[in-house]
This record gives C-alpha cells, sequence and structure tokens, in this order.
C-alpha cells in the first residue's frame, strides 16, 4: 500500500498491542481470532455480549475483529467491524426465538445433504434457502455419499436435482468417500469464503477433511480441547483453504429454523415464486387462502413445484406461529 506523505499520519497507526484479524472459532464469550501472524484466544468484552437484536452469538466466525493483546497471549476484542452479511437462524431450547448468527462475511453457503443416514430433507433445504435469499447470499446445495445411490434413490434424486437446478441453485452431487465430484465442488469455493451447514451425519466435515487433508478435523465430537467454557461441539470453525478461499464448518442442527419474516414477504425468497406474484389480485397476497392467486394457479400448471409451495406454507405457518415471540 502506499500513500502520500500527506494522508501518512502517525496518530492513524494503532497501537503496537491492538491488531487485526478474522475470528476463526466462536462460543460466544470466547474466540480464536486469527491474524497475519498467529491465533490469539480472545474475550469478547461485555459490551459486545448482547449485540443488535438480543443475538445469541455477539461474535460470529468471519467476523473482522481488532484485539487488544494480553501479557498472558490472550486477548479482549475491542472492536467489530460492520458485517457485509450474516447467515442466521432462530435459536432453539433455551434460546427459542432469538437470532443465532451461524456466521458473517460468506459469499456462499452450501446446504449439505446425504444420501442415506440422513436422508435429504427438502424442508430443511428451502428453510436455509430462504435465510440465505433474505440475507442476499448465493446458495448452493452439496448432496454428498453419492457411493450409496442404490436404484430406489434414482427417483427422489432426479427430483430434487431438478426442482433446485430448474429453479437457478446449483446442485453437486459429490462423495466424500470415492471423491466423486469433488474437483467441480473445489472450483465452486476456490476463491470465496463458504459455509456448509446441514444436519449431523452428512459429511460436512468429512468433505472438508478431503478438500483439506492436512486438517484432519473430527468427525466425531471428540474434543482435545479442555478449556473450560470452550464448547468444541458446538463450534463453528473456519478454515483456510490452499486453493485460496475458506470454509466454514458448522454444527449439525436438526432443524434450521427461519428468523422472522413479513408473512406477505416471506414469497419474495422463493426465488421461483417471483415472476408469478404480481399476478396475484392482492399486492400483499400470500398466497394461502387469497382469490385469484397466480402462485397457487402456478402450482396447479406446474410451473412451481408442489413440494416447494409445501416448504413455503410450512414456513409460513411457522413465521404466524412465532409471531409474537420473534423478534424483528
Ligand atoms: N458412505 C459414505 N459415508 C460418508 C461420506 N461422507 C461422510 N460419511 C460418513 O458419514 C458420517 C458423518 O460424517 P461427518 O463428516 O462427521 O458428518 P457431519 O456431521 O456433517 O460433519 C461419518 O461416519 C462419515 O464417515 C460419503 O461420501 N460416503
Ligand atoms: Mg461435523
Ligand atoms: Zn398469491
Amino acid at each position: 500500500m502506499t500513500s502520500s506523505p500527506e494522508t501518512d499520519r502517525t496518530s492513524d497507526i494503532p497501537p503496537i498491542d491492538l491488531v487485526a484479524g478474522t475470528v476463526i472459532r466462536s462460543t460466544g464469550s470466547w474466540c480464536d481470532v486469527r491474524t497475519d501472524e498467529e491465533t490469539i484466544p480472545a474475550r469478547v468484552r461485555g459490551r459486545f455480549q448482547l449485540g443488535e437484536h438480543g443475538a445469541t452469538s455477539p461474535v460470529a466466525v468471519g467476523d473482522r475483529v481488532m484485539v487488544k493483546r494480553n501479557a498472558d497471549a490472550t486477548g479482549i476484542i475491542t472492536h467489530i467491524d460492520d458485517r457485509k452479511n450474516q447467515l442466521g437462524r432462530r435459536g432453539a431450547g433455551r434460546r427459542v426465538g432469538r437470532e443465532h448468527i451461524l456466521v458473517a462475511n460468506i459469499d456462499c453457503v452450501w446446504i449439505v445433504q446425504s444420501i442415506r443416514l440422513p436422508r435429504p430433507n427438502a424442508g430443511f433445504v428451502d428453510r436455509v434457502l430462504v435465510t440465505a435469499e433474505a440475507s442476499e447470499i448465493p446458495a448452493g446445495i452439496v448432496l454428498n455419499k453419492s457411493d450409496l445411490i442404490r436404484g430406489k434413490h434414482t427417483g427422489t434424486i432426479a427430483e430434487l436435482r431438478n426442482n433446485y437446478a430448474h429453479i437457478g441453485y446449483p446442485v453437486l452431487t459429490v462423495s466424500a468417500k470415492t471423491g466423486e465430484g469433488m474437483d467441480t465442488l473445489r472450483e465452486h469455493l476456490a476463491g470465496k469464503t463458504s459455509v456448509f451447514t446441514g444436519p449431523s451425519g452428512v459429511g460436512k466435515s468429512s468433505l472438508i477433511n478431503v478438500l483439506e487433508p492436512n486438517l484432519e478435523i473430527r468427525t466425531s465430537h471428540v474434543s482435545t480441547k479442555t478449556r473450560r467454557g470452550r464448547h468444541t461441539t458446538a463450534c463453528a470453525t473456519l478454515f483456510s483453504l490452499t486453493s485460496g478461499g475458506c470454509i466454514v464448518d458448522t454444527p449439525g442442527v436438526r432443524e434450521f429454523g427461519v428468523l422472522y419474516i413479513d408473512p406477505w414477504e416471506l414469497s419474495h425468497y422463493f426465488i421461483e415464486f417471483k415472476s408469478y406474484i404480481e399476478g396475484c389480485r392482492f399486492p400483499t397476497c400470500t398466497h394461502d387462502h387469497e382469490p385469484d392467486c397466480a402462485v397457487k394457479q402456478g402450482v396447479k400448471e406446474g410451473g412451481i413445484s408442489e413440494q416447494r409451495y409445501q416448504s413455503y406454507m410450512n414456513i409460513l405457518d411457522a413465521i404466524r406461529l412465532g409471531d409474537k415471540d420473534v423478534g424483528r
């Protein structure tokens, strides 16, 4: 970087114990920050704990932060840069209704599903897709364990592939076991920051191990870290790829709860519904019981798949039910 003598003011240079980095793991109160030279375990200062909108994980993997070093090699996060984007879902259990930010500043979200153990779940795929669309993050589907494809699966797989590829989402069929499709996946990930999300057991960590064999990520939940307050199994982690770019591995989620979206707005995030919406009689049509609904007509005529419409209705119902306890 060059700068003219006029703009080169020493007062702009941060003190030597303040460094910039990227959060590569986060538990909420502690995180690992990767700088140009090292990885610093850093504490999240109190005032960042709540985050905006009462978020449950104020500092997210992918956040660019400033860290003030302590004498003992740990650090304190003093600043979080504004995010380009963030992928969040509704918290479950104790955190129900609150936003749980999975990852920040990403270029692409890949929804990982497997042929078997567990079976593909289109409802899950659609909930993540809606979230990605609402967050303006490009998305795609990775269908893993292609080595397990048997004759009886071909119908389901073709349907899944057609449904999503047809409306513009890339669908990659791969196998971490045999290596099938891995070159194509590698090409899609090169030079970008991407995230793998999906239920437990679909092979997210296995795929990353194939992409970067030197990482040797645990594919089971065995923690070698013993530091208190660190929940390794519940942690998203960002890894650098030698081909350029980064991939974020996330813990499996059984349900990917969609954050609050106005009911009339939901259909805008089902990308293939968009061209039909204008034809509805009411501009705020929720494509539920309203008369003269072009979306429902589209389903009848086959332009919109029954499965996607069913997912839409399920999410709509969940939003309406959760209306009262979900913050905007
Ligand atoms: N047959 C087969 N098994 C796989 C494949 N990828 C992963 N697995 C297995 O699926 C299980 C879950 O893998 P893991 O990477 O831990 O899944 P994650 O929970 O999504 O990270 C492990 O037993 C893996 O060996 C694959 O391509 N084919
Ligand atoms: Mg895993
Ligand atoms: Zn309608």
